[in-house]
């Protein structure tokens, strides 16, 4: 079938169950033969997780948009005196949950925003208490390893001990973001005041040996070469060798409208899916791989069920991240949709808790 092929030895590598390399993943990267990748993609991804396509009814929560560090690559953060600037108290964070929760069953709270140096860590741990005390059925996937390492500054306690913190307020996992790409030339360039790599390896890290599961993400489509890309997924392959803490990995596309990369054009339809399938193909020992529709868009996020993804994330609500970098989808849809794209692309569509326990299937 792929007589032709310029990645025949990955293609054997693949079939015989093999680890990929750095220099495969070069090839992978550099290579144009999208149908073969998504071919190999797509027999992993049956291997791991036979037919099914799983979803979250979950809702985001972004408790304040003032963030010090002023990312590059970022159009949701900005600084106190901004005429959009917001932080919502406490009672206003439950009370936005609580709407949600009229309209559909969620299951998750998503909660990540700025690092508004106004604000002190007990806000952090005082949103968690409240919204456990009125929601104690939902799961709380709360913080970037960026906020908890800032929170670690706050509170003087060290990673471990500000996860504890966090941890006894209400915390059950943490989300993937803030990873973008871990090179320090490239980190310099898109997020230079936020941690480096070995910081947020070392928070992951942290959570998976204290019982916490979290998620992994890697922002595309801006200043990275592809060296950059392979480098960035082996080493969550290495962290998830050591700690398996990882459930699912996100590939982010960089949507560079309002943030100072503007002039980017972003990643094409092309590199989303080639991107999902290579990251199915070096992420060897990660249970799923996520296509995040809010930044593909419905129609791809089908597709990418097909390139390696497995999970298409959730009904999200109200995202305001992407969308204040230009996001064209909406913020947030209804289960029903989920299921219906799901089971045109062919696949059983599995609604999922946060920890990826099986709560209803469309058989
Ligand atoms: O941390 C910021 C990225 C992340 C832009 O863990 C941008 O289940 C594109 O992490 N263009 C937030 N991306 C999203 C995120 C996420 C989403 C869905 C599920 C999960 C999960 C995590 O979005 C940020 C940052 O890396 N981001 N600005 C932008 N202009």
């Amino acid at each position: 079938m792929f007589e032709n092929s310029q990645l025949k030895d990955i293609i054997e590598k693949v079939e015989a169950g093999q680890r990929l390399g750095f220099e495969d993943g070069m090839r992978l990267f550099e290579s144009d033969e999208l149908y073969t990748i998504g071919y190999l993609a797509d027999r992993v991804r049956r291997q791991k997780n036979g037919r099914v396509a799983y979803f979250v009814v979950n809702r985001h929560l972004n408790p304040t948009n003032v963030c010090y560090a002023r990312c590059t690559l970022c159009a949701f953060g900005v600084t106190k005196k901004d005429a959009t600037a917001y932080t919502y108290s406490i009672e206003d964070a439950v009370e936005r949950a609580r709407e949600t929760l009229g309209r559909e069953s969620i299951t998750e709270l998503h909660i990540v925003g700025g690092m508004n140096a106004s604000l002190p860590w007990t806000y952090y741990t005082g949103l968690l208490t409240a919204l456990k005390q009125a929601f104690p059925q939902l799961h709380l996937k709360a913080y970037t390893a960026v906020e908890i390492a800032w929170l670690a500054r706050l509170t003087g306690k060290g990673i471990e001990g500000t996860l504890e913190l966090l941890r006894a307020a209400g915390l059950d996992s943490l989300p993937g973001g803030g990873a973008e790409i871990f090179a320090d030339e490239v980190r310099e360039k898109i997020c230079d005041h936020k941690i480096g790599a070995d910081d947020w390896l070392a928070v992951h890290r942290a959570a998976h040996k204290m019982g916490l599961v979290s998620n992994a993400t890697m922002l595309y489509g801006h200043v990275e070469e592809p060296r950059h890309r392979v480098d960035h997924l082996l080493r969550l392959r290495a962290l998830q060798d050591e700690t398996g803490g990882f459930q699912a990995f996100i590939p982010l596309a960089f949507h560079p409208e309002n943030t100072q990369l503007a002039n980017l054009p972003g990643p094409t339809g092309f590199d989303d899916l080639r991107t999902l399938a290579i990251s199915r193909l070096l992420l060897d020992n990660f249970p799923h791989i996520k296509a995040y529709w809010i930044q593909i868009g419905m129609k791809l996020a089908q597709v990418a069920l097909h390139f390696g993804a497995d999970d298409i994330d959730g009904t999200i609500v109200d995202e305001k991240i992407t969308h204040a970098a230009g996001a064209t989808s909406a913020a947030g849809v209804p289960r029903d949709d989920l299921v219906g794209l799901i089971r045109q692309a062919g696949f059983i569509p599995v609604q999922r808790d946060t920890v990826y326990r099986e709560l209803r299937r469309w058989d």
